[in-house]
């Protein structure tokens, strides 16, 4: 396989896609050994936005030698491909840390061993890879024992400078101005391009393609269902009214340097209604959480996430923001701190006396999502091989609960096992297994928050997980599997007959498309009604990609939908069931 040379954020994951599956073809028996898989560093691998960044630079007489242009070029292919892993300051994430007091003492000669051959740990081998020629690995060993360049904080100012509305509130319409359903309505992400499709659900036809932040990442929508909030890695926000005549953006802000997460305030009860009244977006850069208000995204109170690591409780300089969802119990955001281990319910009843409830539980938390009764906060720890579960009626941790490797749920899955009742299931990265927990503490209780059974899926490199409370099947998808005959398809599974195992669907054939894209299959999302699934097929930015919609009753082809503009789609996400969490 010829080795692709990066360029952009896309290109660079897709590259490290490619190198994951080139290493496994090189090295398999070392791949069994990492503790971090391939498709593991490879996802965390991507490049991050603040490669471009004007950075303060302190000197280290120690370190060796490098001319100013040197150490502009070894900072951009750190932050292109190394940060993701190493953190941006290099204290360390799932990759080991990289400061100046370690690195100096190992000398540049060790250095570069490392890089060039990687490690069992996980550490991708760069140079045997192709990835990086000998002068670049050179490069990168000198370069690590310099002082980490600092990125600037991004506070007020900055906001308030980024922050945009280009339809106020009061010439918004006052009613919904198009026969679209909105509540069927998909906006999917589209990764390169910055941008989202949005997709009548119904009809299969495409609305709008929406502008948005810099390799987009997740859409989320307002309590009430009438707004959209889509985020990219450059930490850009864009709110887009599904009452216009043609659903388009109403505001934007930058709330930091680069982040993955958004959502709104979702609470209705006896402290107030806050439908639509807040939104909140977490940082990877700096790291902090950013509270805005819901219909102008007006920035009005940022929080840093510094602090101890949950255990060691030393101090970590930049704890990056992960996944936040919107209580429904209480006027809480849950707001997961990846580094530090922690879970932070941000009471945001009043923000100028703002509680914060810190829920310790373990490193590194990423992605998760509610159980069916939305009391219990399911996140993925993801280092520790553990599912937190975080109890928002009571502000506690329920459980930590031993899983696979290196779980991803996405925001998992939740149906009824003819045995354990009410399950939450999550697949997972670094192994072939989907774990189901038990999570009815009434009904079951001596399942509750245990994990009651395992399925044996198509591989590792899965990454999400879908069930529909209409529905009998559970999907999982496994994009970031080397072997193109996983990532290309779904396993499928009848909920009443799990033993019975999977049954494959080529989730890309049907594409039909015959061009040789990598095809990824990502993401299974129900329509409103459950009775359809929809997939992204996942090419380059240069490279075909479709929509492939599923009948659920029948496993059968429904429609693919194929169109130029749909350039790397991702992630999609219906209205309905983001609004109400359906899944
Ligand atoms: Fe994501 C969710 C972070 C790469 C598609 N991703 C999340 C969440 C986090 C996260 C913290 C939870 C958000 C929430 O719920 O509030 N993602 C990261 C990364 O740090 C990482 C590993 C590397 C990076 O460089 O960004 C990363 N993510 C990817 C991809 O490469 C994916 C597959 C394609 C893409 O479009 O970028 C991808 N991530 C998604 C999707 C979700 C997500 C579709 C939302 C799932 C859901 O069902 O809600």
């Amino acid at each position: 396989m010829k080795p692709i040379r990066p360029t952009t954020i896309a290109c660079a994951l897709i590259a490290a896609f490619a190198f994951a599956a080139q290493a496994q073809e090189k090295k398999p028996a070392d791949a069994a050994d990492k503790h971090v898989t391939l498709p593991e560093a490879a996802y965390q691998s991507g490049a991050s936005p603040l490669a471009g960044e004007n950075m303060y630079h302190s000197t280290n007489p120690k370190a060796p030698p490098m001319t100013l242009a040197e150490f502009d070029l070894g900072r951009k292919t750190y932050f292109e491909r190394c940060a993701g892993c190493h953190g941006v300051l290099r204290k360390g994430a799932t990759g080991k840390p990289l400061t100046p007091d370690l690195t100096i003492p190992k000398g540049t000669a060790y250095l570069k061993v490392f890089i060039a051959y990687g490690s069992p740990a996980g550490m991708p081998n760069w140079q045997t890879s192709g990835e990086m020629d000998e002068k670049t690995v050179d490069l990168m060993a000198r370069y690590v024992q310099q002082d980490p360049p600092v990125p600037p904080e991004f506070g007020m100012a900055q906001m308030k400078a980024t922050w945009k509305v280009t339809v106020p509130p009061a010439q918004r319409p006052t009613k919904k101005m198009n026969s679209y359903n909105i509540e069927n309505i998909f906006s999917t992400t589209l990764r390169d391009t910055g941008e989202v499709a949005l997709i009548d659900g119904d009809t299969k036809k495409i609305i709008n393609i929406v502008k948005t932040g810099y390799a987009v990442h997740i859409s989320r929508t307002s309590a009430s269902g009438r707004y959209l909030f889509v985020i990219g890695r450059d930490a850009k926000i864009n709110m887009i009214d599904l009452w216009m005549p043609t659903p388009d953006n109403v505001a934007e802000v930058r709330i930091g340097l680069e982040a993955r997460s958004v959502d709104t305030s979702k609470y209705k009860g006896k402290e107030g209604d806050f439908t639509d009244k807040l939104a909140i977006a977490g940082a990877y850069w700096p790291p902090q959480y950013v509270i805005m208000k819901g219909d102008t995204l007006e920035p009005l109170k940022i929080v840093s996430t510094r602090g101890m690591v949950v255990g060691t409780q030393e101090y970590h300089p930049e704890p990056r923001v992960a996944s936040i969802v919107a209580s429904h119990f209480k006027p809480e955001f849950v707001v997961n701190v990846k580094e530090t281990g922690k879970t932070l319910m941000v009471d945001y009843s009043n923000i100028d006396a703002l509680k914060v409830t810190e829920i310790g539980s373990a490193p590194f938390l990423h992605d998760g999502g509610w159980d069916s009764s939305k009391r219990y906060f399911m996140v993925a720890a993801n280092q520790s091989n553990k599912i937190s579960v975080i109890d928002a009626k009571e502000g506690k941790l329920t459980a930590l609960i031993d899983v696979g490797k290196i779980p991803h749920p996405g925001r998992g899955a939740n149906f009824i096992h003819p045995k354990f009742g009410p399950v939450w299931s999550t697949g997972h990265l670094g192994d072939e297994s989907i774990s189901l927990i038990g999570t009815d503490p009434q009904g079951h209780k001596e399942y509750a928050f245990k994990k009651v059974a395992e399925l044996k899926g198509q591989g590792g490199g899965a990454l999400f997980i879908k069930s529909h409370p209409k529905s009998k099947h559970l999907y999982s998808d496994t994009p970031l599997n080397p072997d193109a005959k996983i990532s290309q398809s779904v396993a499928v599974y009848d909920i009443d007959n799990l033993d019975k195992g999977f049954t494959v669907l080529p989730i890309a054939d049907w594409a039909g498309i015959t061009d040789d894209g990598a095809k990824r299959v990502v993401q299974p999302e129900y329509n409103k009604a459950g009775d359809e699934v929809w997939f992204s097929v996942w090419s380059a930015k240069n490279k075909q990609s479709a929509l492939v919609i599923v009948d659920d009753k029948t496993l059968k082809l429904k429609a693919v939908i194929k169109d130029p503009r749909l350039i790397t789609p991702t992630g999609h996400f219906n209205v309905y069931n983001t609004q109400h969490d359906v899944y």
